[in-house]
């Protein structure tokens, strides 16, 4: 005796509920097996809806893929902004940046991942603002599990906390991203830092100083930052160049200095910087005249292996 057709459509309905994807599929594929095979009737129309049910849930598959929240990467780095709603982040980005971005003294004004290019020191760099990490988001609260991959996925991360808030909003999101297992080198930037009353109760300190750190208990590099002071957003540009672990070197052809630098990882060697002018230069390349800080004078000779420092300028010498 099959089961009553309503109990079925019942018992089918309970089986599905919560399940998407590939489970989803499996189930009602699972369903289709218990059915009677009736042509007509009401367990045909059951085996019609499950059918119809298979369709839509790979067409939501696909939707939800497409619509992933994945942050094409552009530029030599990616760094993430975070912190809680309203904290400032998409007035950072759009004071480091050129794009234009609604901003507003609201909660959740940004919805989805944006990302901006900014330009250290001739370099550019990717930001994302991550919006909306809410508490619980490591158990994907808010679309948390979404936005924390975006994050994972991100070089750095620029925690952003609000100069005059006392709420505890910020230690909750520094708590998720703990909590989802994600480390990154990282920094905060104290915001609205023009609205602090004295230094406020997170920017305690001078631009670029460490500070204890709650979370992670070992100290990190705290930046007052404000949208209207421009010597602030440009010692915030440098803390993320720090960020990044890359070192700036500028090749010099000549008595010319191109002002366009390469961006390349801390370590890097002349035989490096001489590849990435041209592959063949990596070949014919027997060192270079540097100046900078890893020269012991201005343009002293050096060998292919010699390893170069951050805003090191570079001649490179051939065969
Ligand atoms: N005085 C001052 N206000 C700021 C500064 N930065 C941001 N604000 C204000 O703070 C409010 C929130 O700014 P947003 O940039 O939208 O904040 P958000 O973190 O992107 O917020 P959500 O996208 O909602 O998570 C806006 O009213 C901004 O004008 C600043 O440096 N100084
Ligand atoms: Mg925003």
């Amino acid at each position: 005796m099959p089961m009553p057709h309503r109990t079925f459509a019942e018992v089918a309905k309970r089986r599905l509920v919560g399940k998407e994807g590939s489970e989803r599929i499996s189930t009602i594929r699972a369903l289709l097996g218990e059915l009677p095979g009736y042509r007509n009737g009401p367990y045909a129309d059951l085996r019609k809806w499950l059918e119809g049910e298979l369709d839509r849930t790979r067409v939501r598959g696909k939707v939800l893929h497409r619509d992933s929240l994945q942050v094409r990467r552009e530029g030599a780095a990616q760094i993430a902004l975070v912190g809680p709603p309203n904290a400032g982040k998409s007035s950072l980005l759009q004071a480091l940046s050129d794009i234009q971005i609604k901003t507003g003294d609201y909660a959740f004004t940004t919805l989805r991942p944006v990302p901006a290019l900014t330009r250290i020191g001739g370099v550019l760099v990717q930001l994302v603002e991550i919006p909306g990490l809410i508490e619980g988001a490591h158990e994907d609260r808010g679309g948390g599990r979404a936005l924390l991959g975006v994050l994972r996925n991100a070089d750095a991360i620029v925690y952003c906390r609000a100069a005059n808030d006392t709420t505890g909003a910020f230690d909750v999101v520094r708590a998720e991203v703990a909590a989802a297992g994600i480390e990154k080198p990282s920094l905060v930037a104290v915001t609205k830092s023009d609205e602090a009353d004295d230094l406020g109760p997170a920017g305690a300190s001078v631009a670029g100083t460490r500070a204890r750190d709650e979370q992670s208990r070992a100290s990190i590099v705290v930046v007052p930052v404000s949208v209207l002071d421009d010597e602030s957003l440009e010692r915030l540009r440098e803390a993320i160049w720090e960020l990044t672990g890359l070192i700036r070197v500028f090749p010099r052809r000549g008595d010319e200095i191109d002002d366009e630098p390469f961006a390349l990882p801390a370590g890097a060697t002349v035989a490096v910087v001489a590849d990435r002018v041209h592959h063949e230069l990596a070949e014919t390349c027997t060192g270079a005249r540097v100046w900078g800080a890893s020269a012991r004078f201005a343009g002293q000779r050096v060998g292919r292996g010699h390893v170069l420092a951050d805003g090191d300028v570079v001649e490179v010498l051939r065969r």
